[in-house]
């Protein structure tokens, strides 16, 4: 019975960890293919994140056309593009996305508007989030757009 308060240990930590607000559902969903453009992406998280003091973006992903139907390459092109502009400031120009329709200072729900006549192609939805207790999370999904 030793091992037991080692167990409780692990999954007191796991639970903790599980409390991040991690992403539990989107709209596009992840290596979805959309035919028509949504007004906005929505982003669902485990727990509330603090609307203020945490970033969301979309940005049109360069990618060869024989990359759109490949998420694995995708992700692989996505990821240094994330890295390069998800701490960028005064970015809105280059960004595929409007600004937030969230106006709550807290929410689980997060909803991104896309700016109109989007072109074709692939798009990756990028986040850095501080949850509520207080825990910074960041990561990015990719979804194509092909009419
Ligand atoms: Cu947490």
């Amino acid at each position: 019975m030793k091992a037991l308060p080692t167990v409780l240990t692990a999954l007191a930590l796991a639970g903790a960890a599980l409390a991040h607000a991690y992403l539990v559902n989107s709209s596009p969903a992840e290596n979805s293919r959309v035919r028509t453009l949504p007004g906005e992406v929505r982003l669902g998280f485990a727990e509330a994140v603090e609307v203020r003091f945490s970033s969301f973006k979309v940005y049109a992903l360069e990618a060869p056309a024989e990359a759109l139907s490949n998420p694995r390459r995708l992700k692989e092109l996505a990821e240094p593009l994330v890295e390069r502009v998800l701490p960028l400031r005064g970015d809105e120009a280059a960004r595929a996305d409007a600004g937030l329709k969230n106006t709550a200072r807290t929410t689980e729900n997060i909803e991104i508007k896309l700016k109109p006549d989007l072109k074709p192609g692939a798009y990756v939805v990028m986040w850095r989030v501080l949850s509520v207790d207080s825990h910074t999370t960041s990561d990015f999904l990719v979804f194509t757009y092909l009419p």
